[in-house]
């Protein structure tokens, strides 16, 4: 295993040369991750400043017009995505339709993100993040992206939260790498992240109990309360289940009558999120089925999410399955 403090670029490569194929163009597509997100980081930083600098969509004191940090942070990923030539596709939260880089042409690999989630929490200094998902180049159309979640590449996020940290796996297990803003560089802090098998936390908006559609979901959370556990609900997804995947526990965006599919979309929040959590040893679920068995329909196509430790997250199958 990885020595605590090993810098991102160091892990990729010591990674890469345990597979005696690999081409480099992986490691170069995550290291083009953390390059923009670096950047973006910086952005969101300075976001608390805006209100000095400039609201979004106004102009600053250097008269420079301000854009909102979701705009922004997606502009950022899709120049470096572009630029590094190794991805034929995008697909981002914020376009209708995925892109085809120029420089892409010769791409190995297409990928789906979330530039900012849980953007609307910025104005009050929650945490936000970048989730991101890569897929092998199929035929080299749209169709490529509809792969199910388990055929991941790789899969991570970028929390903005007290620290800025990068979590991946590229499906040999999960590890967290913590920005060190002095030298500007990912330091392995969380080596081979494992879920417990069961936490105290449950993570859901019970504001909207009184929608959901699935019978045996309310007597599952009442059960929780009286097993003794404690709830925490940031709203921020990439929040929620970085603290789900440290202390173990269930995260839920569940479906209710308004919302058949639940708010949660499958490709860039749902199934990296859910490959995270099973390469970390818990378990998924749409209530349904497992989520990274899911076939996508389209790009931007939602889905219900349970996830989280296996003891939790089985536990609620059962309350589910009556
Ligand atoms: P609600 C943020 O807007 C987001 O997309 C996810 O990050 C988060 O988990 C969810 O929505 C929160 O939704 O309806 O509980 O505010």
């Amino acid at each position: 295993m990885a020595k605590i403090g090993t810098n991102l670029t160091r892990f990729i490569l010591e990674e890469e040369r345990k597979y005696p194929n690999a081409t480099g163009s992986l490691s170069l597509a995550l290291n083009t991750i953390a390059s923009a997100c670096k950047v973006i980081a910086s952005h969101v930083r300075m976001a608390g400043l805006v209100d000095i600098l400039g609201k979004a969509g106004k102009t600053n004191i250097q008269g420079e017009e301000v854009q909102k940090l979701d705009e922004l942070s997606n502009e950022i990923l899709i120049e470096y995505l572009s630029d590094c030539g190794e991805f034929y596709a995008l697909a981002s939260e914020e376009l209708d339709e995925p892109i085809f880089p120029e420089n892409g042409k010769n791409g190995k690999y297409i990928i789906s993100f979330d530039p900012l989630d849980g953007s609307s929490n910025i104005d009050v200094n929650v945490s936000i993040g970048t989730i991101f998902s890569i897929h092998k180049k199929l035929e080299g159309n749209i169709n490529d992206f509809l792969q199910e979640g388990y055929k991941q590449v790789a899969a991570g996020y970028v929390i903005y939260g007290s620290s800025t940290m990068l979590v991946y796996s590229t499906g040999n297990g999960v590890n967290g790498f913590t920005l060190d803003p002095s030298v500007g560089m990912f330091l392995l802090s969380h080596p081979n992240i494992k879920i417990p098998e069961k936490g105290k936390i449950y993570s859901i908006n019970e504001a909207n109990a009184k929608k959901w559609d699935k019978e045996g979901l309310k007597d599952f959370v009442e059960n929780l309360k009286e097993e003794g556990y404690t709830s925490r609900y940031i709203g921020s997804m990439v929040a929620d289940v970085h603290r789900t995947l440290i202390k173990g526990g269930i995260f839920a965006y569940p479906s209710d009558k308004k919302n058949k599919n639940g708010k949660l979309r499958l490709l860039y929040e749902a199934s990296p999120m859910a490959f995270l959590i099973e390469q970390a040893g818990g378990k998924t679920t749409t209530g349904e089925e497992n989520i990274l068995k899911v076939k996508p329909s389209n790009i931007h196509q939602r889905v219900p999410v349970f996830l989280g430790s296996k003891k939790e997250v089985n536990q609620l199958l059962e309350f589910l399955n009556g």
